[in-house]
């Protein structure tokens, strides 16, 4: 059971106590500027920078507990040990570890409100999460710059999601990571953009962003003009976003999708993550834009459809979307807050 204290609690309000136990919950991100490429495996040093929004509806909640008579670090997810996911939160967990002189392993509780590995960005709230719960339970106050980058060892775009509303992603130059980290564009509230985000399957999908990333880079002809022309993209996207132009930003965020997946068809084998329903979603909303309604769409990694839409249009494009044959069910979400602590014992 966790206990709410104050959901709009950030890790710096929280009182120093000999807590060893934090509970912290972390939203999903979607990019709007994709992030598609590495430069260092590793460290999930990306190719290309990325701007993203976060979901208020979609989110992890993970609770740190440390225990010294634990021999290695245990991560529990939805209730079940999670090997892979394991490896990475390890990693992570030595990192902070050795920047807050603790030597304890960690007992991870993890919990998705969403299918996991589905296209819904469920690493990303992970390791947003897990690096503010675990550095709140080790009583080691960062910036939150710091925990961006600690996230981003863990998935790429757990980085954004330490940040709410609309963030930003840099590629960084350092062979160290240090510059690789998101930083905060404009909070939610600024301008309240909704999305709905249409499920058209909820098996996990066959090809992770990891292995789908480096197959595209190792094997399409495209890869480097990808690269080249992303900055070009994020200028039009930051712009779009300070002056809040929807037309704009629906624009620069559709080509961005498509030249991602089309990039991600041109791989050696080509990768499609898109399903018939997914191109049905697509032309659908491509059909409610032409006829007047402010919405437009992005795809991740998965089948998934997410339509970004005006407030007032949320309603409309919820209902044209669930009428797709195939669309199993539509969530609906406000953009989100910031990662934050819930709770520190
Ligand atoms: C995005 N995706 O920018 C893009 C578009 C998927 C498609 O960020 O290998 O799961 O852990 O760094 O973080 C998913 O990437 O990949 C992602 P890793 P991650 O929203």
């Amino acid at each position: 059971m966790i206990r709410v204290l104050s959901s709009a609690m950030s890790i710096h309000d929280s009182k120093p106590t000999d807590a060893a136990v934090a509970t912290a919950r972390a939203h999903a991100n979607f990019a709007l500027v994709k992030y598609w490429g590495k430069r260092n495996s590793e460290l999930n040093l990306p190719d290309v920078g990325s701007i993203s929004i976060t979901l208020d509806a979609l989110h992890t909640t993970t609770r740190v507990t440390l225990d010294q008579n634990l021999q290695r670090d245990e991560l529990w997810l939805n209730g079940q040990r999670s090997p892979a996911a394991e490896l990475r939160a390890r990693q992570v967990l030595d990192r902070i570890r050795e920047a807050a002189g603790v030597s304890s392993c960690c007992r991870i509780d993890s919990e998705n409100n969403f299918p996991t590995a589905a296209g819904l960005a469920s690493s990303a709230s992970g390791f947003a999460a897990l690096v503010t719960a675990a550095t709140a339970a080790m009583r080691y106050d960062t910036p939150e710059s710091k925990r961006s980058e600690w996230a981003r060892m863990g998935s790429g775009s757990a980085a954004r999601s330490i940040f709410g509303g609309f963030s930003e992603m840099a590629k960084g130059r350092l062979d160290d990571g240090t510059d690789s980290v998101a930083r905060p564009l404009l909070d939610a509230a600024a301008w309240p953009l909704e999305v709905v985000v249409a499920i058209t399957r909820r098996e996990q999908k066959g090809v992770s962003s990891t292995e789908g990333m480096l197959r595209t880079a190792q094997t399409s002809p495209f890869y480097k003009a990808w690269v080249k022309h992303q900055d070009q993209d994020l200028d039009l996207a930051r712009d779009a976003i300070a002056a809040q132009d929807f037309d704009a930003l629906a624009d620069v965020a559709e080509a961005s999708a498509l030249s991602m997946h089309g990039l991600a068809m041109s791989a050696r084998p080509g990768l499609l993550y898109f399903n018939p329903t997914t191109l049905a979603c697509l032309h659908r909303v491509r059909e409610l834009r032409a006829e007047g309604t402010p919405v437009f769409f992005t795809v991740d990694a998965g089948p998934q459809v997410k339509a970004i839409c005006m407030p007032d249009h949320r309603h409309q494009v919820s209902t044209a979307l669930s009428e797709i044959s195939g669309v199993t069910e539509v969530i609906s979400s406000v953009l989100g807050p910031a990662a934050h602590l819930i709770d520190t014992v």
